[in-house]
């Protein structure tokens, strides 16, 4: 079927800030716009009706780390890949599985050829390669599958950023290759995005994007970022790589952020996030609502018994009270899981729709001004 196609329909007089939307064989995803984590084909405590009916989810992530090791490939390739699997019918994006090699498994070891590991469920040996890693995200079957990369740690030496930054580009190569040589796995269009790195230098940053660029993907990941550097540096570097890939395709931040993270990249050009951030804070007790950040644990939620965000488009987050939510992270119920994940999720979804719109409506930088210090608030 057809590959990824990306149309910009209007940009903000003020930033950088774009909307558009792009097809996939499994649906429009209007931009920008956050995908919920979904690291073992599921977004934790988070059923997929409810990413779809009170999240309002466009796109999810898988990680091929998880899934290669659990269920492993019999089993989804048996199921006819990830969709199936876990019955989630629209747009699926799979990280490479670099990254978390680097953050979860053991005794880690990178060569040329590529990344060994030890499982960290059963210690079993592995071995990630460009190739490998193409091939087992085809059977996973992700709509957009992600180039295989080094993140380098922050802070990295100028030296050791340039030597990773050249093995990434010679990985990207083998990633391109590989997937010229073998055909969609499931009948609808897997698209490659490659994925620049170069750390906190500002001349790897460019040469990284033009040497991207030059490979011509439907769309292009900024990797390496968000790993402790300071925020200030993060937006100065996620600027330059935007102004130095392509205009007319999506350009994707990996792993952001906080509200006020995703607010700020939409207005230096970014198109798509991701981050664990909603899922785990919400989990231990952190909400992020329309009127800023809230620690449910707190003793002062104890009788406010007010919706937990009416200012947002979400079932769950008008039907449910603070103070309720409160009584049952306290008495770690389950329901309290997934009521503050789905609330996290619903207010990030919220959150770039309102982007969206002011865009359409060429107020965003405004607005997004207005928003910062209200949603950063700790109430
Ligand atoms: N590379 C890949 N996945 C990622 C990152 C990266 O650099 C990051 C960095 N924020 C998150 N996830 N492949």
């Amino acid at each position: 079927m057809a590959a990824l196609s990306f149309t910009l329909s209007a940009q903000d007089p003020n930033s950088k800030a774009r909307a558009g939307e792009f097809v996939t064989d499994h649906g429009t995803v209007q931009t920008p716009i956050f995908m919920p984590v979904g690291t073992v084909g599921s977004v934790k405590a988070v059923s997929q009706q409810q990413l779809k009916e009170e999240v309002k989810a466009e796109i999810i992530l898988g990680n091929t780390y998880h899934l290669y090791l659990r269920p492993g490939l019999e089993v989804l390739e048996a199921a006819g890949g990830l969709h199936k699997f876990n019955g989630w019918d629209g747009p699926i994006l799979t990280d490479s599985g670099g990254y978390q090699v680097f953050s979860l498994a053991g005794n880690r070891k990178l060569t040329e050829d590529g990344a060994l590991f030890q499982s960290h469920i059963d210690g079993s040996k592995h071995l990630f390669s460009p190739e490998s890693v193409m091939d087992i995200q085809r059977i996973i079957g992700g709509d957009i599958i992600m180039a295989f990369d080094e993140c380098p740690p922050y802070p990295s030496d100028y030296a050791y950023a340039r030597k990773s930054l050249d093995l990434t580009h010679r990985w990207l190569d083998r990633c391109f290759k590989r997937l010229d040589e073998t055909p969609d796995k499931y009948g609808y269009s897997q698209n490659l995005f490659p994925i620049v790195q170069g750390s906190t230098f500002g001349d790897l940053r460019k040469e990284s994007c033009a040497y991207i660029s030059s490979k011509n993907a439907v769309g292009n990941a900024i990797g390496g970022l968000s790993v402790g550097e300071p925020e200030e540096m993060m937006y100065e570097l996620a600027g330059l790589c935007c102004e130095n890939l392509p205009e007319n395709k999506p350009r994707y931040l990996m792993g952001v952020g906080t509200p006020w993270n995703i607010l700020e990249n939409i207005s230096l050009g970014v198109d798509m996030f991701d981050c664990v951030m909603p899922t785990r804070n919400g989990r231990n007790a952190m909400l992020f609502t329309s009127r800023g950040v809230i620690n449910i644990d707190n003793k002062k939620w104890e009788k406010d018994f007010s919706p937990i965000d009416d200012g947002i488009d979400c079932t769950f987050s008008h039907y449910y009270s603070k103070a309720y939510l409160r009584h049952l992270v306290k008495a770690k119920e389950i329901l309290g899981l997934t009521i503050a994940s789905v609330h996290n999720l619903a207010f990030y979804l919220w959150l770039v729709k309102e982007a969206r719109k002011h865009i359409l409506a060429g107020d965003f930088n405004s607005w997004k001004n207005e928003m910062i210090p209200i949603i950063k608030t700790r109430l």
